[in-house]
């Protein structure tokens, strides 16, 4: 073998086993295997052989590219291992069973009073359920005893939308798609409609200490035969003295929703104030929690429930409201602030 081909295979394997960055590997390849690199001038300068001498030389030559193409190679594949395995040395260990550095977070106070109510209501038999937070203007208003252009729509300021549906403003909107879902069990086993559905409403507000744009509420409703408005006290009782674990004035007055009757507000003295009369009570020393009622006939049929057999209550907590009777927040806009500080200091008591 011609001794410049012997040297050069040397001198690759002599560079290759000194050669620690795999930067630099490029370099190598560039120096033997390039256009102007040592392997290339040696086959560029065959055409100086002798015809009987070129054969033998030109398969040395190729034989040693392709010995330094595989060095170089194996070379970059040692040299990237070395790299992964450094890399994975110096990453921070983590330890499953160290205590956390790190604050963890907390569950905001309405979904606290919200899965507290859910609780009471799962245990007296109420189904939970999820509704769509833009409806039709049927489910918010028609189906529930409001036709067009009646004045009770002028008691929420609602958005509309430009295809005519609206963000809902009151989780009412989905009596109806409650009474349809499960009327047809009360009339063929005789099961009671009993369901709950929280969920966030939104109103064109203008807002203060007890008012927000965006606040939720929890409907509830029951049907069956027989139900009559001593069973809604109950029933209010209970989540009441279940929630507040402590005794609190309540007072019924009789208020108008066209989905009633009768109808109810259902107010508590407050908290904040003890009664006095403070900005979260609009200075009456109470507030309005809980309209309910007795459901209208109109909205029982309309939801398939003949009223003549069967009756039922409805009710609309003000789930903002009571987070923030339950928790002693004196503004509700402190619940939508996003401030970590004020909203991560309150704990479930269950
Ligand atoms: C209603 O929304 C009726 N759908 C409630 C109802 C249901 C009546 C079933 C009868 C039968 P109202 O607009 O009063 O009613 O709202 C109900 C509760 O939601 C209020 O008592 C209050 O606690 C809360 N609420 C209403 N508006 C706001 C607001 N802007 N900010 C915070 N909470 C509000």
């Amino acid at each position: 073998m011609d001794e410049r081909i012997l040297k050069l295979k040397g001198e690759i394997e002599q560079k290759l086993s000194e050669l620690s960055e795999l930067s630099e590997l490029d370099k190598v390849r560039v120096a033997y295997l390039g256009k102007k690199g040592s392997i290339t001038a040696l086959l560029k300068g065959m055409k100086e052989l002798a015809a009987e001498q070129k054969k033998a030389f030109g398969a040395d030559v190729n034989k040693l590219k392709e010995f330094a193409a595989q060095k170089i190679d194996e070379k970059t594949k040692e040299l990237q291992e070395k790299q992964i395995e450094l890399e994975i040395k110096s990453m921070p260990v983590f330890d499953i069973s160290a205590p956390s550095s790190q604050e963890t977070g907390s569950y905001h106070p309405i979904t606290l009073v919200q899965r507290q109510c859910e609780t009471i209501f799962k245990s007296m038999g109420f189904t939970v359920e999820d509704y769509a937070e833009v409806v039709t203007d049927y489910e918010c208003f028609e189906s529930l005893n409001i036709p067009k252009h009646h004045p009770a729509r002028d008691m929420q300021d609602t958005y509309y939308l430009e295809n005519g549906q609206l963000l809902k403003s009151q989780t009412s909107a989905a009596q109806n798609a409650i009474l349809r879902k499960y009327g047809p069990d009360l009339i063929k086993n005789g099961t009671p409609i009993r369901a709950i559905f929280p969920g966030r409403c939104f109103r064109n507000e203008a807002t203060d200490a007890c008012h927000e744009n965006t606040f939720f509420q929890m409907e509830g409703v029951m049907v069956d035969k027989d139900i009559s408005i001593s069973n809604l006290i109950y029933f209010m009782k209970t989540m009441l003295s279940e929630v507040f674990r402590k005794d609190i004035n309540v007072r019924l007055r009789p208020g108008f929703f066209p989905f009633v009757e009768p109808g109810f507000e259902l107010d508590i003295s407050c908290l904040i104030c003890g009664g006095k009369g403070c900005p979260s009570c609009k200075h009456s020393g109470w507030l309005e929690l809980c309209p309910c009622g007795m459901i209208h006939p109109n909205v029982l049929r309309e939801g398939g429930i003949d009223p003549d057999k069967y009756t039922g209550f409805a009710f609309g907590l003000g789930l903002t409201r009571l987070a923030m009777m339950k928790y002693g927040i004196k503004d509700i806009r402190d619940l939508n602030s996003g401030s970590l500080k004020a909203l991560s200091q309150f704990t479930d008591d269950e």
